[in-house]
């Protein structure tokens, strides 16, 4: 190879390395999900969730994801949610998704929530066998960790288009707990729940604004 071939080729390789930096920095990293503010509710705020096994629209309609309602019924695709500090937030998960499973039962306990329970289509329960969990809806940092159930492998009616109707196959979570100091908190689902990545932990579970997002405490 001549010097001057080489050197073409050296360039070429830089601006491709700085072009997929740029896409890297636009689209991901700086890339940030709308902000939903929770519904008032007496004591503090009423936070309505849903689970989709895939959101059918641009730009991954096969990605499985999260949506939030807002207080006047609307659903949005994000996944920062605004709630007031040192308040209750009760929240309802209308879980449309089939299950895949829990590698590590820890996430299968109830925690952090008042009374360390949660409601299953009206049942109060503690924990979750790890083989029906769907997603997990967790909050490190404060402790929470809920795990969700599934709808069955052979349910007739689900939704693979969101938002999803309650006409659809899909389980009830309920749970309330109480949050604290103002800040920015981590939420995310544990479930290795992203079909077709390595071990179920790419695409959308490392994407805010899917299976993962921001408690906006404020
Ligand atoms: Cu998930």
């Amino acid at each position: 190879m001549s010097v001057g071939a080489k050197a073409l080729a050296i360039a070429c390789a830089t601006a491709l390395a700085i072009v997929l930096v740029a896409i890297y920095i636009v689209d991901f990293l700086a890339a940030t999900p709308s902000t939903v503010k929770a519904a008032s509710a007496p004591g503090g705020a009423r936070l309505t969730l849903q689970t989709v096994a895939s959101y059918g629209h641009s730009p991954h309609p096969d990605w499985v994801s999260y949506l939030v309602q807002d207080g006047g019924g609307k659903w949005h695709h994000t996944t920062v949610f605004k709630v007031p500090a040192h308040s209750l937030v009760r929240v309802t998960i209308y879980q449309y998704d089939t299950a895949t499973g829990l590698r590590n039962p820890f996430w299968s306990q109830v925690r952090g929530t008042v009374g360390n329970s949660m409601t299953v289509d009206g049942k109060t329960m503690n924990a979750l066998d790890p083989d029906l969990a769907s997603h997990t809806f967790a909050i490190p940092d404060m402790g929470i960790t809920v795990p969700l159930k599934g709808v069955a492998d052979d349910a007739k009616n689900q939704c693979s288009v969101a938002p999803c109707p309650l006409s659809m196959a899909h389980t009830t979570i309920t749970f309330t707990f109480r949050t604290g100091k103002p800040g920015k908190y981590r939420w995310q689902c544990f479930v290795p729940c992203a079909a077709s990545f390595i071990f179920g932990n790419g695409g959308p579970m490392q994407s805010p604004g899917w299976m993962d997002g921001y408690l906006v405490v404020a």
